[in-house]
């Protein structure tokens, strides 16, 4: 039980603790080789938690499928587990520590009998970038261990970098019973430690992603000064050849991953641009000796939303997933390939649906309505570098300059398609009061707003109010800040109709943006910040009116102020954790648009 590759006591110690608590048939370390990886996969074939797929049209890739009731991350099920309740804030769920190891030691307890725990050293970020933390993630699934692989750096160098280093992050994983009313996401950010259980979907027990690089890395980041965000970078290669980079935060379901991915409209591709795509979900940012803002991806990988990936959204996620992909919940076809609702090509008939069964389409349910053939969450895990648009700085470690920082959100009628914060504290106000509109995908009430700052609503790992506060004293810190810009691409006419295109041709606003950030083009100053003038946004090839991007661009004051109402509720949430800096920012917009 305890021959292991490494004599870092305190990790040794670790392993055998949590071992004697699950305990396992065996105890496996991750080395990063191909031929374990091979290993892996195919006793996961032969034990049926991944099916091969055609390998001439394939190849490298396997579908798996997940029990019915765990596609998806189980917020209710998660916590953060602080010492002080008041440490996690309103917005999370909160149970004691104590309470917390009691509860999910009975459900770990023996958990691993009979099967292998996996010992997967892991390092977020370029292993021994100033950047980059490490992590250790005991799991008894293969599965976990194959995605991990494809996520994070896994195996032998990450070991070696942590016995120089001396810490990690703790990780406990076991499927268990796959039971979700034994199922619990538990987060120890004051002990640097994360626990799993009952779970096999990605987003529960990808430990490094969300757990990790965001709701650990968000505690770290407010104690040493740096930022872990959930963020998109992308670089923007300019006609002259520049790439400046951006970081952008979205809500689910605005085009997040198809964004960082992005082909240039065929009007601007003439021009010379090019999209470089660093990271579509995480971002860790610090400021270097120059005074600004550098950022790096830690993750190497996309955990991808399938439904909807197709050569018009993300042509080069098309390409990327052609090989050494794990798909998770589509559609299996009868020539060995996959398939999800809005995919290329013809809707198969005679495949298999995501639970295993028989399916075609028009397929309905005892109710009449559409049985889908891939689930609505279901994903493809694909490496970063495999993406046409991936860029040459993936490795590198101190990142890449960051020029601006885009927040956006789902409205149909406020935002304007593009407007520039005055100056970083407004900018923060951006960020704070980010929302969207539930759509028909979200369980809810259509149309009703949800607050989500920073896209971090689910993600931070203590009170919201001081990661406010944070964001406000990392503005001070900067010599040179990134500029704060809100988008939304999802503004509709009186018909409902969406009135911007979307897609690829949001790069001629992000052309805006960096205009703005190289002091190119003058802005129009309003209420709510500056908006582009209609001239300064360059349409050539897009079949859009001056008066369609005129709507575009309005403020409607008195929508405004009733917004300022939901805001204001909001913010009062956060209670004496509240910044005033944020409430002065509230009450300047109030009174510009009392005088607009
Ligand atoms: C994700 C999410 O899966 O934000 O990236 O939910
Ligand atoms: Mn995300």
């Amino acid at each position: 039980m305890d021959k292991h590759p490494t004599k870092f006591k305190p990790l040794t110690d670790w392993v055998n603790k949590m071992a004697r608590i699950c305990q396992p048939a065996d105890i496996v370390w991750i080395d990063g080789s191909e031929a374990q990886k091979r290993q892996l996969e195919e006793e996961s074939v032969a034990s049926g938690e991944l099916i091969p797929l055609n390998q001439q049209k394939l190849p490298g890739c396997f579908l798996h499928r997940t029990s019915h009731d765990d596609v998806a991350r189980t917020e209710h099920l998660t916590y953060i587990c602080t010492g002080k309740k008041r440490d996690a804030g309103p917005t999370n769920n909160w149970m004691s520590p104590r309470l917390a190891y009691k509860k999910a030691t009975g459900f770990f307890k023996g958990a691993m009998k009979g099967r292998a725990m996996y010992v997967i050293p892991f390092s977020m970020g370029p292993v021994g970038s100033p950047f980059s933390k490490i992590g250790v993630e005991l799991t008894d699934s293969r599965y976990v261990v194959l995605n991990m692989a494809i996520m994070t750096r896994v195996g032998e160098a990450v070991l070696r970098q942590l016995e120089i280093n001396g810490e990690f992050t703790k990780c406990l994983h076991s499927k268990a019973d796959l039971d979700i009313n034994k199922r619990l996401i538990l987060h120890f950010p004051e002990d640097n430690t994360i626990w799993s259980v009952g779970s096999g979907y990605g987003g529960n027990v990808l430990l490094g992603k969300k757990c990790l690089s965001l709701r650990i890395a968000s505690f770290m980041a407010k104690k040493e000064n740096w930022f872990a965000e959930h963020m998109l970078i992308m670089g923007i290669e300019e006609p002259n050849g520049h790439v400046e980079y951006i970081a952008a935060a979205f809500p689910s379901a605005c085009g997040k991953t198809n964004l960082a991915m992005l082909v240039p409209p065929e009007g601007l591709k003439r021009k010379g641009y090019r999209i470089w795509t660093v990271g579509d979900d995480i971002a860790w940012m610090r400021i270097d000796s120059d005074g600004s803002l550098w950022a790096i991806n830690p993750e190497t990988g996309f955990f991808g939303v399938a439904p909807g990936t197709n050569s018009h959204t993300n042509p080069n996620m098309v390409e990327t997933v052609k090989k050494n992909t794990i798909y998770t919940n589509v559609v299996l076809k009868p020539d060995g390939t996959v398939w999800w609702e809005g995919a290329d090509g013809e809707v198969p008939s005679g495949g298999i649906d995501w639970m295993g069964r028989p399916w075609k389409p028009g397929m309905c349910d005892s109710h009449g309505k559409p049985v889908l053939g891939a689930h609505a969450n279901s994903r493809f895990t694909t490496p970063i570098a495999q993406s046409p648009s991936a860029s040459f700085r993936l490795e590198q470690h101190h990142g890449v300059p960051i020029s601006a920082i885009v927040f956006g959100g789902r409205r149909q009628h406020l935002a304007p398609l593009a407007y520039e914060a005055f100056e970083w504290q407004h900018g923060v106000f951006l960020g704070a009061t980010m929302a969207s509109e539930r759509t028909a995908a979200q369980f809810g009430v259509l149309g009703e707003v949800r607050r989500d700052p920073m896209a971090m609503l689910p993600f931070c790992g203590y009170h919201m109010g001081d990661y406010f506060r944070h964001w406000l004293d990392m503005g001070k810190r900067m010599v040179k800040p990134p500029k704060v810009f809100h988008v939304n691409w999802f503004r509709t006419d009186e018909n409902g109709k969406f009135l911007w295109p979307g897609f690829r041709e949001n790069l001629r606003i992000l052309e805006w943006i960096l205009d703005r950030c190289n002091n190119k083009v003058e802005a129009v100053t309003t209420p709510i910040g500056y908006v582009p003038r209609v001239s300064d946004i360059d349409m050539t090839g897009l079949n859009l009116s001056s008066a369609a991007l005129d709507k575009l661009l309005a403020i409607d004051a008195k929508a405004w102020k009733e917004e300022l109402k939901g805001i204001k509720r909001f913010f009062k949430l956060f209670k004496k954790n509240f910044p005033e800096e944020l409430w002065r920012e509230y009450e300047a917009l109030l009174s510009r648009l009392k005088s607009h």
